[in-house]
């Protein structure tokens, strides 16, 4: 599966101006070298040297089917670290489709999702880090989540890893030659107080990586806003208008919307992930019920809260409405939003505004878009990230599941430390530590774990 040699369309599905057909594996040359004829009739591909663009043409037999440039990487200076041949041509999808069944017809293989990549990484050309990053940055839509992808792609990640790992190794090596010597009770090599402040280093740091996370997810699969609020407030209105489309329904009818509706924006270049919910309300309706116990569990889950008030209630209500919904929520930021303002009075805004002193609202007509870009302003006030990143984020689940092993069995060492262990026992939990970094970048990996970060990239890379 390893040897053979692949060939894939790199570039999307659909006409364009051109498109770009990759193979590679040892004969990636040979094969590409028995279609691709050089303006002197000649095929010369072989003969090329490493990292050469060369125009010609596709033909077999007397069909000539596109006048291309072929682009030649020679091993182990290229992508897969492999030979690679890539041929631009005319972005027709007959062509594309053609010259993939006339490479096959040639001996080469179609490549499943992120082989090459996957051949990259068995290859040496880079860590499983950097590799699920290239799915990243492929899947990058907006800044944040671009920055994070590609200091990962530069080995951000890895190199974090690296660093943990040589302390962890250097901290081991000193509890061993303990151990080597443990008969000769007069000598003792590591001083445990300077082995104590090792390891809180190393926890440190990890503590601080898996804290990242909760900012990287938030990055990558959007910072979740719950919309909550009483029955025909106006929630899924906004939904629509925040997203705008009609994603869900609107209607004046109490109740309308029983499950939790979910849609991803980009506002100033964060990705906000908004849940419209099911309106609170107190029902006999069992289906309306599990909605709105969704609906709070949302809100408990959420970075931000848009907690929703109908601006035409009476002000006893609006009040109780008030306190019965944030008793609710967690520890998430809350932002009252009291809509429908086109239909009420000066003085009654005024009256509310009273009730609300220092707490962030906002008065909205969702119907009508007003107030959104207020909106669009406090929710990038209380996104609650910090767009430096400086420090390397984690955003991968995979990573932030390995740190958190890592984290468990630095406190145990931490522990054993504390209780005066021997070296011997200390050294299990180390090697557990040692384990799940290994996991992060690649070095120890199963083949089921590969096929699951590599079946999730597209065709092609
Ligand atoms: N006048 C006015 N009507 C609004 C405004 N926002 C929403 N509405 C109307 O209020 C009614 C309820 O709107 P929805 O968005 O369905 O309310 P909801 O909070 O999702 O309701 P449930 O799904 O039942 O919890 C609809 O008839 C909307 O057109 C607004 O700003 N002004
Ligand atoms: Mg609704």
């Amino acid at each position: 599966m390893t040897n053979d040699t692949i060939c894939a369309i790199s570039t999307p599905q659909g006409t364009g101006g051109i498109a770009v057909i990759r193979i590679s594996g040892d004969k990636a040359i040979t094969i590409a070298d028995q279609l691709f004829y050089a303006p002197n009739g000649q095929h010369i591909l072989t003969t090329l040297t490493a990292n050469k663009a060369q125009y010609g043409q596709i033909k077999r037999a007397d069909q000539t089917l596109d006048e291309v440039v072929a682009t030649i990487f020679r091993a182990p200076h290229s992508y897969t670290g492999e030979d690679i041949v890539e041929i631009a041509c005319h972005g027709s999808i007959y062509i594309q489709h053609t010259l993939l069944q006339w490479l096959i017809d040639c001996g080469c293989r179609l490549a499943n999702p992120g082989e090459f990549t996957q051949r990259a990484f068995l290859n040496g050309k880079m860590d499983l880090t950097q590799a699920e990053a290239v799915a990243d940055l492929i899947a990058s839509e907006n800044q944040a989540a671009h920055q994070i992808a590609i200091k990962q792609i530069k080995g951000g990640i890895r190199n974090e890893i690296q660093q943990l790992r040589d302390k962890l190794l250097h901290f081991t090596s000193l509890i061993e030659l303990e151990l080597d010597f443990a008969d000769h009770e007069d000598l003792t090599f590591a001083d445990r107080t300077e082995l104590k402040q090792l390891i809180s280093n190393i926890k440190q740091r990890l503590t601080q990586l898996t804290d990242s996370f909760q900012q990287g997810n938030a990055i990558k699969n959007g910072i979740p806003v719950a919309i909550i609020g009483p029955t025909n407030a106006g929630k899924s209105t906004l939904l629509n208008q925040l997203l705008h489309e009609d994603k869900a329904i609107v209607s004046d009818i109490h109740g309308t919307t029983r499950d939790i509706i979910e849609d991803t924006i980009t506002i100033n270049n964060l990705l906000f992930r908004f849940i419209d919910t099911a309106g609170i309300r107190h029902t006999q309706d069992t289906i309306e019920n599990i909605g709105i116990e969704r609906a709070l569990q949302a809100a408990q889950k959420a970075t931000i809260v848009l907690i929703m008030l109908d601006a035409t209630m009476p002000l006893e209500v609006f009040q109780k409405t008030l306190e019965e919904l944030k008793a609710e929520i967690g520890d998430a930021k809350q932002i009252i939003l009291i809509n429908k303002t086109d239909l009420i009075e000066q003085t009654k805004k005024e009256q509310i505004e009273l009730q609300l002193q220092n707490i962030t609202h906002l008065f909205i007509s969702a119907k009508s878009a007003q107030g959104i870009d207020k909106l669009q302003q406090l929710l990038i006030d209380n996104s609650q990230i910090n767009q430096d990143y400086q420090h390397a984020t984690i955003s991968n689940l995979r990573h932030y599941e390995a740190l958190k092993r890592a984290l468990q069995a630095i406190t145990q060492v931490e522990q054993g430390l504390n209780d005066q262990l021997s070296g011997e026992l200390l050294s299990l939990d180390l090697n557990d530590c040692l384990k799940a970094l290994a996991e992060i970048t690649g070095e120890i990996s199963s083949q089921e774990v590969l096929n699951n970060i590599f079946s999730h990239f597209c065709i092609g890379k």
